[in-house]
C-alpha cells in the first residue's frame, strides 16, 4: 500500500472502540480510492470479531467530516427502514464504529482521517460476475437502495466530490490534461485521445437533458460497481450496498450504467488482452430487469428509455477519467503496475465500441421489458440541488 505507515495504523486502531485482542491486521479489498484494512479481534469465549478500518483518501475527499455526516445520515436512515421492513440492520447497511472519544472518525497525528465499520460476515464482494443470478441480485439491491432513499432529504447531503458525474466538465478537464501534458505521455496515447475527442456528444447528453428538465435528480449511489455490494453467501441475495462515499443527488441511469460498465464486461476492468473485452447482452438484460424491479416502479419512461445511454456514458466517462489520470501522472486511482490506468482506459473504450455495435440490441432489450408501469417523476425535489 505504501501511503500509510504502520505507526499510523496502530495509532488509529488504538483510538477506536474495538473489543477484544487484535490478532490479525491486513490490507483488504480491491477499491481504487481508500486504504482499507481488515482487523480480526479475539473476544474470548465469544470467538472472533472482524472490522473494516479505512483511511479515507483526503486528496480526493477533501471534506472528510462532511463525508462522514453523509454516511451517518444515510446509514441511520436506512437502518430505520430496514427495521420497519423486518430486515437485519447489522448486515443490510454499513454500521459505523465510533472512536473512544465517541466520534464517527479519527484524525491521526499526520492529519489523516480514519473510520471503522462492522465487517459484514457471511457475504462476498465480487470483482467479476460469476453467475447471471448474482448480477441480477446486485441489480435488485442497487435499485432497491435508490428506492429506499427516494424520500431522503436530499438537501442535507453534501456534494462530496463536486461534479462527480458531470461528464461535460470531465471532458474539459481531460482536454486540459492533454494540453498540459505534465508527464509527456500525450504522444504515446494519441489513439485514445482521438477516441475521446470523437465522442464529445456522449459527454454532453445528460447535462443537456438535465438542463432541459427532461430527467429527475434522485439520491443515488454514484459508484455502483459490483465490488461495492455484498452478496449473501447462503441466499445469493445482494444483502448490503457499501462504499457510500459518493451518495449524492444524481441520475438513475448513471447508477445503472456504472454497474453495466463493470459487471456486464466479459473481462476484468484492467484486462490487457482487448479481444477478451465485450459487453455481454445477457448480463445487460438481467441487470436491466433487476434494476427496474428494485427501483419499484419509480423510474420515468424517459429514464428507462435512457438506460442504454447510461451504460455508454458511464463507460466513456470512466475510460476518460482513467486516461486523464494516466496523463496527469496517476494521482487519483491506485495503480499496481506501469500503465495500469492506460490499460483500464483501453478496456472502457473497447466496451464503448462494443456497445455502439450492439446499440440496437441494447435498445430492444430495454423496450421489450418493464416499460409497463410508469410513475410520475416525484423526485424533482432534487432538481435544483446541483445548481445551488
Ligand atoms: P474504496 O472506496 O477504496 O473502493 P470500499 O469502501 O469500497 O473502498 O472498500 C473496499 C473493499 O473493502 C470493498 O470492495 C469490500 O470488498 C470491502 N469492504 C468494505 N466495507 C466492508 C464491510 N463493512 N464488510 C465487508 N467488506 C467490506
Ligand atoms: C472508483 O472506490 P471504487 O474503487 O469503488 C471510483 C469510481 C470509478 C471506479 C472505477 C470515488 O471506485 O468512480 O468508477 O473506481 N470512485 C471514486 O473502477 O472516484
Ligand atoms: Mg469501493
Amino acid at each position: 500500500m505504501g501511503r500509510i505507515s504502520d505507526r499510523q495504523i496502530d495509532e488509529a486502531i488504538a483510538n477506536f472502540r474495538f473489543e477484544g485482542t487484535l490478532i490479525e491486521q491486513r490490507p483488504y479489498g480491491n477499491g481504487h480510492i481508500n486504504d482499507t484494512f481488515l482487523l480480526t479481534f479475539d473476544i474470548g469465549e465469544m470467538g472472533r470479531l472482524r472490522v473494516i478500518l479505512q483511511c479515507m483518501n483526503k486528496s480526493i475527499f477533501t471534506k472528510p467530516v462532511e463525508l462522514m455526516e453523509n454516511v451517518l445520515g444515510v446509514t441511520s436512515y436506512l437502518r430505520k427502514k430496514i427495521i420497519e421492513n423486518g430486515g437485519d440492520p447489522e448486515r443490510e447497511t454499513l454500521n459505523v464504529i465510533r472512536t473512544v472519544a465517541n466520534r464517527p472518525y479519527f484524525v491521526d497525528s499526520q492529519g489523516d482521517y480514519w473510520r471503522a465499520y462492522k465487517f459484514i460476515e457471511g457475504a462476498t464482494s465480487y470483482d467479476q460476475v460469476e453467475t447471471p443470478e448474482d448480477f441480477y441480485q446486485s441489480a435488485v439491491s442497487f435499485g432497491n437502495f435508490q428506492r429506499l432513499l427516494a424520500d431522503y432529504p436530499a438537501e442535507t447531503l453534501h456534494e462530496t466530490i463536486v461534479g462527480f458525474h458531470d461528464t461535460k466538465a470531465r471532458f474539459a478537464t481531460f482536454k486540459k490534461a492533454v494540453e498540459e501534458d505534465v508527464c509527456g505521455r500525450v504522444a504515446s496515447v494519441q489513439k485514445e485521445i482521438d477516441f475521446v475527442l470523437a465522442h464529445e456528444d456522449v459527454a454532453n447528453v445528460f447535462g443537456d437533458m438535465l438542463a432541459n428538465g427532461e430527467l429527475p435528480l434522485r439520491v443515488t449511489h454514484n459508484d455502483t460497481k459490483l465490488n461495492n455490494i455484498m452478496i449473501d453467501d447462503k441466499t445469493g441475495k445482494g444483502i448490503c450496498v457499501i462504499d457510500l462515499d459518493t451518495v449524492m443527488p444524481g441520475l438513475a441511469m448513471n447508477d445503472f450504467g456504472d454497474s453495466i460498465r463493470f459487471g456486464a464486461s466479459t473481462a476484468a476492468e484492467d484486462e490487457q488482452d482487448l479481444s477478451k473485452v465485450s459487453c455481454d447482452m445477457e448480463l445487460f438484460d438481467v441487470y436491466a430487469k433487476g434494476f427496474i424491479e428494485g427501483c419499484g416502479g419509480k423510474l420515468t419512461q424517459k429514464e428507462i428509455e435512457m438506460m442504454p445511454m447510461g451504460a455508454k456514458v458511464m463507460t466513456f466517462e470512466c475510460g476518460m477519467r482513467f486516461l486523464t489520470d494516466h496523463l496527469q501522472g496517476d494521482t487519483y486511482f491506485k495503480i499496481h503496475r506501469e500503465n495500469h490506468n492506460l490499460d483500464r482506459c483501453r478496456t472502457q473504450f473497447k466496451l464503448v465500441e462494443d456497445m455502439e455495435a450492439k446499440w440496437d440490441t441494447m435498445q430492444e432489450i430495454r423496450s421489450e421489458e418493464h416499460t409497463s408501469e410508469l410513475q410520475s417523476p416525484d423526485h424533482l425535489v432534487c432538481r435544483l440541488l446541483l445548481e445551488k
